[in-house]
């Protein structure tokens, strides 16, 4: 096995910020910059390093700012450049660093190149984006978007269409064209010069296209994903173009969000010699639940699946690459939700149990805001309360197929994306002091018992938990370095691993129950191991209570 390199972006914790549900100060219901850094405070007293701040620039907000119309400003909405020129200068002082969302496989409508594009044929901004010619019966291939429905929209004054994975209203830019990659390495720099620590790039996985635009030969969506959008032919050449011309000049994080990536591909994107990413996030964790029609057709998965597809990745870097380790996020559905116990009983337990998970797995770990005071799924009571547009997509061919408002409702409550964008509940004032206007989206139901001041005054909260967690994280470089090596256990709901850092001659050892039944202890002599962290009293050492999860340590005998 070869020794992981030091780097110091292996050794950050970074935290990710939904900007529109995270503190609102001018009463218009939707977060902004000056409430991040009205809670730079929180942050710092939580203890993670890197703030991944959501898109914040200009948008028509189809996709919630995943569609921009000007990559190099900020939304009124969440205030102005100089608000952000601010904030910036306040997490660097603040001693964390801040990193962008880069979201360039596709562009909003309302950019000013897609409007001449769409103009004329001749603008030179046509080719910045994908037009085919349709066939006799309608688009020129069976491809389908992310949020539903064909991938292609009809341009009815030109006659062609324009390809977008994502929403009619998020074309996708065509990488092909040289101009348009250097428009990327433009926004890159500006905001690099700006002083910002390096991007979190949207589905960049995707950026290149198989050029002849064949049928997909696949029903089940994930497969699509997999093996005809994803890693192009042409997305490591992109990739390390973007490195050459611009990364390589500054000391930053390249994050790339993987959609469809496998194991091989992923040390490709990110191996140590590539020249591409440092680290990327990869999905099939994410998908244990999708079914053939995706989210919105969910399927039941084991422990066991969850456990299986970790070991997989983290064997997939054993040699060369990197990870960013997340649980939940806010395209995902709570992870005591959807992995876990979130009940009134549990709650609180399995999300510090998730916290071990997350934090001594071998990446860099990624915390969802609102995961550190155990935020469990918003459950909307109808259609009308909630606001993604992948939901209101599904919907209407759920519908369509026969689907019942009541089940189709359920479905959302326990797959959508809106389930985990409900603003931080901070105390108990009027919209536990989100804002002091009309939230965009519902606040959770449960927040005058779960919000961050009631986890602040308590000395046993999940808050309280996650800040050990991440001093820990600090203190155990062998959290970062060690290899993981999994201990195999019959009983499927335990997850018991060490992580092994021989250049220190440590080891750690991590025993989790994620059950919400008492088990039998794994068969290991605890007494030869220190005790670090343990998310419950230890009432005897043969049994494991609900959720339980601890952290142990010793030296390894020297050989
Ligand atoms: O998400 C990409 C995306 O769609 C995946 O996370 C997807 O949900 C998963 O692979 C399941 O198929 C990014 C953003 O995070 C999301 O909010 C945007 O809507 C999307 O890109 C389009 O920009």
């Amino acid at each position: 096995m070869t020794i992981a390199e030091r780097n110091w972006w292996k050794e950050q914790v970074i935290y990710q910020i939904y900007p529109r549900s995270f503190q609102d100060t001018t009463g218009n219901g939707i977060g902004d910059l000056n409430g991040i850094l009205s809670r730079l405070d929180y942050l710092s007293y939580l203890g993670v390093d890197v703030i991944w701040l959501g898109p914040v620039y200009p948008s028509p907000n189809d996709d919630n700012g995943y569609d921009i119309s000007d990559y190099k400003g900020i939304h009124p909405d969440f205030g102005t450049m100089a608000d952000f020129e601010h904030l910036l200068a306040e997490v660097h002082r603040a001693g964390m660093k801040l990193i962008m969302d880069l979201v360039v496989n596709h562009s909003s409508d309302e950019h000013p190149w897609f409007k001449s594009a769409v103009a004329s044929k001749e603008s030179p901004y046509r080719d910045y984006y994908i037009w085919e010619e349709g066939k006799a019966s309608g688009p020129p291939n069976n491809w389908v978007s992310f949020f539903e429905g064909p991938a292609w929209t009809l341009d009815e004054k030109s006659g062609e269409y324009y390809l977008h994975l994502f929403g009619k209203k998020q074309p996708d830019l065509n990488w092909e064209n040289e101009l348009l990659r250097k428009e990327i390495q433009d926004v890159a720099r500006f905001w690099l010069d700006k002083g910002i620590d390096g991007f979190r790039m949207d589905v960049i996985s995707l950026i290149s296209k198989p050029q002849d635009f064949a049928d997909a030969p696949y029903e089940d969506f994930v497969d699509i994903v997999d093996k005809v959008y994803a890693n192009g032919p042409r997305v490591h050449e992109f990739m390390r173009e973007l490195h050459d011309e611009v990364f390589c000049h500054y000391d930053m994080i390249a994050l790339g969000e993987g959609a469809g990536i496998n194991p091989e591909e992923a040390v490709k994107y990110t191996g140590k010699d590539r020249g591409e990413l440092n680290m990327i996030f990869q999905f099939d964790h994410m998908h244990l639940d999708f079914g053939k029609k995706g989210r919105f057709d969910p399927v039941a998965f084991s422990v066991k699946d969850l456990k299986d597809c970790l070991l997989r990745w983290d064997a997939g870097f054993a040699e060369d690459g990197w990870q960013s380790i997340f649980l939940d996020n806010h395209d995902f559905a709570r992870m005591i939700s959807r992995f876990g116990d979130d009940s009134d009983q549990y709650r609180g337990v399995c999300a510090k149990l998730f916290s071990i998970l997350l934090l001594t797995q071998r990446g860099t770990p990624c915390i969802y805001q609102g995961s550190e005071i155990g935020m469990r799924n918003t459950h909307f009571d109808s259609l009308e309360e909630c606001r993604d547009l992948e939901t209101f997509n599904y919907y209407r061919s759920f519908k369509a197929a026969g689907m019942s408002d009541a089940d189709f409702l359920a479905v959302a409550n326990q797959m959508g994306r809106d389930t985990t964008r409900s603003p931080m509940p901070w105390n108990e004032d009027e919209n536990a002091g989100f804002t002091q206007g009309t939230p965009w989206i519902k606040m959770g139901d449960d927040v005058s018992a779960i919000n961050v001041q009631s986890d602040v005054m308590r000395a046993d909260s999940i808050l309280r938990f996650y800040r050990g967690m991440l001093r820990l994280r600090k203190e155990e470089l062998a959290l970062v370095y060690g290899s993981l090596v999994d201990l195999p256990q019959d009983n499927a709901s335990l997850f018991v691993y060490k992580r092994v850092w021989s250049t220190k001659k440590e080891e750690l050892l991590v025993v989790l129950n994620m059950s919400s039944t008492k088990q039998a202890a794994p068969d290991i002599d605890f007494s030869k191991w220190r005790l670090l962290i343990a998310n419950c009293l230890i009432k005897t050492p043969k049994h494991l209570s609900p959720w339980e999860g601890r952290v142990y340590k010793r030296n390894l005998s020297p050989q």
